[in-house]
C-alpha cells in the first residue's frame, strides 16, 4: 500500500551539489513508488533568490522535476524556508503549493501540521521583521532595478551570510517559545507536526502534540515516510543501483 508522502528537509544544495544527484534519483524513487504527496520542508538551497536574473541552473532543474510531478497529478508543497526570497512566481507557475504551514489528515494521529520552523521562535522580533521586510514587495522591487551582476552579488553575499549556522540550529531550541506554539496548534485540532529548519533527527511532544524533528537530507538521503496508517518513520533514501 502506498505511504500517504514523503517529506524532506532543508538540503542547503550548493553549486554541483553531489547531494543534488540522490535528490534526483530520490524524486524518481518518490514518483515510482505512486504516494500522492511530496512535501519539502523548506531550505532546499543554501540560498535561493527566485528572481529571473539569479535563479540557478540547479534550482530550475529541480522545479521542472517537481513540476512535472505536479503536472502528473501529485501534491507537491514547498513549506519556505529562512533561505527562501521571492519563489512565490516559479513555484506557482510549475504548480507547486507554496505555504508557511500546511496541514493533512493521517489516520489514528488527526491533523498534521507541516512548517519550516523558523517561525517558532516568537520572542525574536527582529527575525520575523526581517523575514516580512526581506520578502516584500518593495524590497523586491528595489533588488530587481539593480542590474543583472549586481543581483548575483548581493544573493552570493547572502548566502555567504548564512553558510556556517548549522551548529547553531542543531543546538538551538526555543523551550518556551515552542510549548507556547504547540499550545496554539493542540487548541486548532492538531495532533501532531513535522519540522525541518533544526537539522535533527528528533522526536518529541509538547502540550499533547507529538513533534517530529526530520534531519537534512543530504548525500544518505534521510527523509521521512507517512505509512497509510499514519505512522511516521524517518528512512534513508540510496540512490546506489540495486543489484
Ligand atoms: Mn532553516
Amino acid at each position: 500500500m502506498a505511504d500517504l508522502a514523503w517529506c524532506a528537509a532543508d538540503p542547503h544544495f550548493e553549486r554541483n551539489d553531489p547531494a543534488l544527484t540522490v535528490f534526483f534519483s530520490w524524486l524518481e524513487a518518490f514518483r515510482a513508488s505512486r504516494t500522492p504527496r511530496l512535501i519539502l520542508l523548506g531550505d532546499l538551497f543554501q540560498v535561493w533568490v527566485g528572481l529571473p536574473a539569479v535563479q540557478t541552473q540547479e534550482q530550475s532543474g529541480v522545479i521542472a522535476a517537481l513540476g512535472t510531478l505536479a503536472a502528473a497529478g501529485r501534491t507537491v508543497v514547498y513549506l519556505r524556508g529562512n533561505r527562501d526570497y521571492f519563489i512565490e512566481e516559479p513555484l506557482r507557475e510549475a504548480g507547486l503549493l507554496l505555504r508557511d504551514e500546511w496541514d493533512m489528515e493521517a489516520p489514528s494521529v488527526g491533523r498534521v501540521r507541516f512548517e519550516h520552523g523558523d517561525l517558532i521562535n516568537t520572542s525574536d522580533q527582529h527575525y520575523l521583521r526581517w523575514r516580512e521586510i526581506s520578502r516584500s514587495g518593495t524590497v523586491r522591487a528595489l533588488f530587481q532595478l539593480l542590474p543583472p551582476e549586481r543581483q548575483k552579488a548581493v544573493a552570493r553575499r547572502l548566502e555567504q551570510s548564512l553558510s556556517g549556522t548549522n551548529a547553531y540550529y542543531k543546538s538551538y531550541r526555543p523551550r518556551k517559545e515552542m510549548e507556547r506554539w504547540a499550545r496554539r496548534l493542540a487548541a486548532e485540532g492538531v495532533g501532531a507536526a513535522v519540522l525541518g529548519h533544526f537539522h535533527v533527527d528528533e522526536v518529541s511532544r509538547a502540550a499533547g502534540v507529538d513533534i517530529r524533528f526530520v534531519p537534512q537530507f543530504r548525500e544518505d538521503g534521510a527523509f521521512l515516510r507517512i505509512s497509510a496508517n499514519g505512522t511516521a518513520k524517518l528512512d534513508r533514501f540510496s540512490a546506489a543501483p540495486k543489484l
